[in-house]
């Protein structure tokens, strides 16, 4: 084996918000990789508009820095354990890790995730206590449970052998004591240089490539981003292209491209260990190779993890469709679905029984509301079902996914959230009372039972509870988990909302709707305070004075609807609900829209 010895390829991972984007900023600043006129925008590495409006990193990204004559390749990734799969990708691009820790929080459930991951592809880690600044920070018992969490993931001997740095990625510094604090990030390029292992490739082997991720130039149409494993790549070469169901096509590289700080900058050619975007080809997608036309070999595909929650998504098809959007029909809806999944290994769609209507399966909520969001914003009318566990067989019986969640709550609320998780099947693993007045809680449950279950959460520990969870394995179908203790208002027909219909309604329970809204049959307007489902006519007008204008009257006396974000519409709705998403609203609607037809449904049973 041989060694690119100028280059160095590192993923940076760990729990949501423990630093990574941050670390990432510092990293380019502290190596000039900003020109002068480029603005300095905090993490710069999470451009889109979700990820920016949410604060989170949703695509794993690359950058490279040079530092002392190194080219040092860095894949940012997610934190948010929906998006495992886009961490599971980066880490087939690099050659070992940066795990990062918070030095309060302490390794977190989507720590032992991204770590598992790295174990398993046998990639060397460094450890980096982030956030050290912090009042809080713990970090000598950080360290210890790090240490711990290799042990529990059967971490072999070289692999427990880490480095540690102690750092604070804000203030722009990491150290080998955690007693030195201020400086530079010196610390981190050097222990890079030194432990993390140069690219290896066979000399004199032919081309492969692996693509690990995709995206899309306007003008180039797809990207490939591949890392080289062997050979060396052309622009306007010839390669074959060995696909993922077998087959093997010929094609030519039309650009190629290295990425310089946040910039890809086009380039003649690219050797082993080198991360490069490749244009030339159409459809191609992730785990595919480029090799060598005369002697193709292709790479082993990436595997990353099943999905474990679904959703229906189709077109609008309330009353009042096409009236807010722009993209309507199913066509236009499944197209734009299979688009989705090329970049998106992590996501599958299937047929339903309608043809306007698909299940998508996804890792969590969050992904599939990111989705949802994103086709929105692009003008899609859409209505969306109630989020699904996807459940499968084993042995013959029906299994459902978990979740391990890990929970920190001051002490008075471990009762209040023992019996939000308890009715919800859930059971505690493990109870740490730190003594600071947190604890510390990890249970398992049924991942049906979080459908929904952060409001409450919130409301319960009076906004100050922390709750991570992540997938844990299947188990055997738990039964009927109730999660909405409450009804629904429905209207039962058409119209504009009156204040004076909706004063009478506010007596009922809360309210999703304010006056002069327009309204349907079947469409959800409220949570009914009782169990049970109610019709209502939230357009009725005053008696007796038909001539007014509806919404005009009494509406200063009305509370202000509750109304809800697409998340959090999804979380509320029931099996029988759906949502109605438009670029400009969020409905909630009964499926069945008629009320006549949801009583023959409901005598069914
Ligand atoms: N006190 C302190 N705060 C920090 C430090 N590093 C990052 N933060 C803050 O932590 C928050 C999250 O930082 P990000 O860099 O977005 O975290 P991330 O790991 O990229 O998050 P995801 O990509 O969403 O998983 C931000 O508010 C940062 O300012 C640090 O060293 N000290
Ligand atoms: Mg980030």
């Amino acid at each position: 084996m041989t060694l690119r010895k100028s280059l160095r390829n590192i993923a940076i991972i760990a729990h949501v918000d423990h630093g990574k984007t941050t670390l990432v900023d510092m990293m380019l600043r502290q190596t000039g990789s900003f020109t002068a006129h480029e603005e300095l925008t905090d993490r710069v590495m999470d451009s889109g508009d979700l990820e920016r409006e949410k604060g989170i990193t949703i695509l794993a990204k690359n950058t490279a820095v040079k530092w002392n004559g190194l080219t040092i390749n860095i894949i940012d990734t997610p934190g948010h354990a929906d998006f495992g799969g886009e961490v599971e990708r980066g880490l087939a691009m690099v050659d070992a890790v940066i795990l990062l820790v918070d030095a309060a929080e302490g390794p977190l459930p989507q720590t032992r995730f991204v770590l598992r991951k790295t174990l398993e592809r046998r990639l060397p880690v460094v450890l980096v206590i982030n956030k050290v600044d912090r009042p809080d920070a713990r970090v000598k018992e950080v360290v210890n449970e790090v240490e711990n969490l290799f042990l529990d993931l059967d971490a072999d001997e070289h692999q427990i052998a880490f480095p540690i740095l102690y750092a604070s990625a804000r203030q722009g510094w990491a150290s080998a004591s955690p007693d030195d604090t201020g400086g530079d990030l010196t610390p981190l390029f050097q222990t890079i240089a030194d432990f993390v292992p140069a690219p290896e490739y066979q000399e004199g082997h032919g081309l492969q490539a692996i693509v690990c991720n995709l995206d899309a130039s306007p003008y180039l149409g797809r990207l490939a981003l591949c890392r080289i494993i062997n050979g060396y790549l052309e622009r306007g070469q010839r390669v074959a292209w060995c696909r993922i169901d077998g087959s093997i096509e010929h094609a030519k590289i039309t650009e190629l491209f290295i990425t310089e700080a946040l910039e890809r900058i086009p380039a003649q050619s690219a050797g082993p260990g080198d991360i490069v975007a490749v244009a030339g080809f159409e459809d191609i997608t992730i785990g595919e190779t480029l090799a060598d036309p005369d002697n193709p070999i292709a790479l082993e595909p990436l595997h990353v993890d099943e999905p474990s929650l679904s959703m229906t998504i189709g077109i609008n098809t309330s009353p009042l469709a096409g009236t807010e959007g722009r993209l309507l029909t199913a066509r236009m809806v499944k197209d734009r679905l299979d688009k989705e999944l090329v970049g998106n290994v992590s996501l599958r769609v299937l047929t339903t029984e309608r043809p306007d209507a698909w299940e998508v399966q996804g890792r969590g909520e969050l992904q599939l509301a990111v989705l949802i969001e994103t086709m929105r914003r692009e003008g899609f009318e859409l209505t969306v079902g109630k989020p699904q566990v996807v459940t499968k067989i084993v042995d013959g019986k029906v299994h459902e996914p978990l979740e391990h969640v890990t929970i920190d709550v001051p002490e008075e609320f471990v009762g209040s959230v023992t019996t939000l998780l308890a009715t919800r099947r859930g059971t505690m693993v493990d109870m740490v009372n730190h003594g600071t007045g947190w604890v510390r809680l990890e249970w398992r449950i049924p991942a049906r039972g979080l459908v929904g279950i952060r409001t409450e959460f919130m409301t319960e520990t009076r906004g100050s509870g922390m709750m991570h969870s992540n997938f844990d394995g299947y188990a055997p179908w738990f039964g009927d988990i109730r999660l909405r203790q409450k009804g629904v208002l429905v209207s039962d027909r058409r119209g504009y909302t009156t204040g004076n219909a909706l004063i009478d309604l506010e007596a009922r329970g809360v309210l999703f709707v304010g006056p002069g809204v327009e309204v349907y049959e079947g469409m959800i307007v409220g949570e009914n305070a009782r169990s049970d489902e109610m019709n209502v006519n939230p357009t009725k007008e005053k008696k007796l004075t038909n001539m007014r204008a509806s919404g005009s009257d009494n509406t200063e006396r009305i509370a202000p609807p509750t109304i809800f974000s697409l998340e959090q519409a999804l979380e509320f709705i029931a099996d029988d609900e759906s949502a109605e998403v438009t670029p400009k609203s969020v409905r909630l609607r009964k499926v069945v829209l008629d009320r006549a037809g949801r009583a023959r449904l409901h005598k069914k049973g």
